[in-house]
């Protein structure tokens, strides 16, 4: 019989207030750079993209993020840059985040270890704002602090209405 797969991908999600603070940027963006904004209910920060994958591997994806080590930690976001091959316009951290890289970079190994498949190109910390559009030059917001103590397994499904994110499992960290 065919196993069901769904298109899943590893990421923070922020809590309602930082949620609401991303989502004031988004709008001053898109007043400076157009393009199609990112529904609020869609702003996370994507640690690891898996792609299509068997659900029946959740149990084992679902155990592999719960010992992945992860600790609540500080993120400042303070910069407006944008990937221009993307073209998608992004809120990024205001410098490099050691306990961040190492997160991501502890979750991708075991991803790999495992044989799930995990996107080639480098961890690069960043929320996407806008779609469609690209910013000039890297310009700096007011400081958005966020105690990120969610990390969620999503699963991404295409609608006629757009993209929808699906909460799969969720590890959360206070301390
Ligand atoms: O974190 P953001 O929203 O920038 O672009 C997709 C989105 O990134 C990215 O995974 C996030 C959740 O969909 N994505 C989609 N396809 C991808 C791929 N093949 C990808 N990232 C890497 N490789």
């Amino acid at each position: 019989p065919m196993t069901a797969s769904a298109r899943l991908f590893i990421g923070l999600t922020p809590p309602p207030a930082v949620r609401q603070q991303l989502a004031m940027a988004r709008d001053q963006a898109h007043v400076q750079f157009g393009g199609k904004p990112v529904p609020a209910d869609n702003l996370h920060l994507t640690l690891a993209f898996l792609g299509q994958t068997s659900l029946s591997r959740l149990d084992e994806l679902t155990r592999l993020i719960d010992q992945c080590g992860f600790m609540a930690m500080t993120l400042q976001l303070a910069a407006i840059g944008s990937f221009s091959s993307a073209k998608v316009v992004w809120a990024g951290l205001a410098e490099r985040h050691i306990a961040l890289d190492a997160l991501a970079g502890r979750l991708r190994r075991v991803l790999q270890q495992q044989d799930f498949s995990v996107d080639a190109q480098g961890f690069n910390a960043h929320v996407t704002l806008l779609r469609k559009a690209v910013c000039p030059a890297h310009t700096i917001t007011p400081t958005i602090i966020w105690r990120a103590s969610q990390l969620s397994l999503y699963e991404s499904r295409s609608t006629p209405a757009g993209v929808e994110y699906h909460i799969l499992h969720r590890l959360l960290s206070h301390q």
